[in-house]
């Protein structure tokens, strides 16, 4: 528990502080009350308990005056991802004080970590009977309050519909920020009919809903290098993987084939066919907050093969670990694919295991428990089309 303030005060001091502070009573019971000088420094008048603790403390309090557990328009299910990677992942957890004040302070140390320049998606659930607007504040600046420009994430966000289904808001973190350290994000929900959240509001008494308050970390951006590996050999005709070294997503990127100043793929990693031999040269452009590096590579492109199975495509694709014991990971260029076929080659050309795979977020899981110790080729299909061959370790403990 973090500390708190305690005051006993006579009543006409009450009085005082409080025609001061234009009467911002901000919780009131038969034991307590709370005025608020400003988000983020807050008096405790403890009026008849001694006994009660503020979780939120250093940041303002934020409290909700109908039990949460009557009206269900609680914050559930959370997901948040950096581009692509989910890096929060919360199940529903509905309501999680039944009653008023409906406060939570879900963690303490850092739930994810947050990048200057990143962009982010969040996805909520909420209960499952009324329309939902959810608040989230992030303490850009590490003061310990919620009031400063852009802390106010969700300005403008449409209402969360009722119900299990996860829905989607995204935010950027502004470059500029050159701060790192650890901080806090507060995400409220309240009726879709009641006054909507505004900048003001991360402190302010509502009557429904709840609030969850997470720490998080904030990072900054760090210096790009761009790079990137490819097909050891290319063939005219047949896709060459080109893919980026900076795995973290918080990059902008640009693939310029040929290096001619145009720009033809934006994304993380590129793929490209190309029609005539020669040689040619690709250049990857990296940049973020930081600024921009640029990596050049030039290659050959051969005749089409006779034998497209004589191929060997490496450091196309990661597989990780490797040696692996138990499960092997495989990273992939990001080009939409769903799902792989894949199989095991023993040293004598006996398939050890066969199988298909759905493909999450460029990944995708390979158990090799059963597998003997030893080296394997590894085949991959898509739509049973050999489009890869890599050679992993298998060793047990
Ligand atoms: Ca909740
Ligand atoms: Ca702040
Ligand atoms: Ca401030
Ligand atoms: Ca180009």
């Amino acid at each position: 528990m973090t500390k708190i303030i305690f005051r006993y005060v006579h009543s006409t001091i009450l009085m005082f502080l409080l025609s001061k502070n234009q009467g911002k009573k901000i919780y009131d019971s038969h034991n307590f009350l709370i005025t608020r000088f400003y988000c983020g420094v807050f008096m405790l008048l403890a009026i008849a308990s001694s006994n009660f603790l503020i979780a939120q403390s250093p940041y303002g309090s934020a409290s909700h005056t109908k039990n949460c557990s009557s009206f269900n328009m609680y914050i559930g299910a959370i997901e948040v991802k950096e581009v692509v990677s989910l890096i929060f992942n919360k199940a529903n957890d509905g309501c999680n004080q039944s009653n008023a004040p409906n406060y939570t302070l879900m963690s303490t140390s850092p739930s994810f970590t947050l990048s200057e320049g990143c962009t982010y998606s969040i996805s909520f659930t909420t209960g499952n009977a009324y329309a939902t607007q959810i608040g989230v504040w992030i303490d850009l600046n590490i003061d310990n309050d919620f009031d400063d420009t852009g802390e106010f994430i969700s300005k403008g966000w449409a209402n969360i519909n009722p119900g299990s289904t996860l829905q989607t808001r995204n935010f950027v973190l502004p470059c500029g920020l050159n701060i790192a350290g650890n901080s806090r994000m507060r995400i409220r929900s309240d009726s879709a009919g009641s006054t909507p959240w505004n900048s003001g509001a991360a402190c302010a008494t509502v009557a429904y809903g709840e609030t969850e308050d997470y720490a998080i970390r904030m990072d900054t951006a760090i210096n790009p290098v761009a790079g990137y590996t490819m097909n050891d050999t290319v063939y005219v005709g047949i896709p060459v993987y080109f893919v980026n070294n900076n795995r973290k997503p918080c990059f902008f990127n640009a693939w310029d084939i040929e290096d001619n100043g145009t720009m033809e793929y934006l994304t993380l990693d590129a793929a490209h066919v190309f029609h005539t031999k020669g040689r040619y040269c690709v250049k990857l452009k990296t940049d973020n907050c930081k600024g921009r590096s640029d990596y050049l590579y030039c290659f050959d492109v051969l005749a089409p093969p006779v034998k497209i199975e004589n191929i060997e495509i490496k450091k196309v694709f990661h597989f990780y670990p490797n040696p692996a014991s138990n499960a092997i990971n495989l990273v992939m260029p990001y080009y939409g694919l769903q799902k792989i076929e894949f199989e095991f080659i023993d040293l004598t050309g006996q398939i050890m295991t066969r199988g298909e795979q759905s493909i999450t977020e460029n990944q995708m899981l390979i158990k090799v428990s059963s597998i003997p110790n030893g080296i394997y080729s590894v085949r991959l299909f898509k739509d049973s089309q050999l489009f890869g061959l890599s050679r992993v370790v298998v060793a047990h403990d």
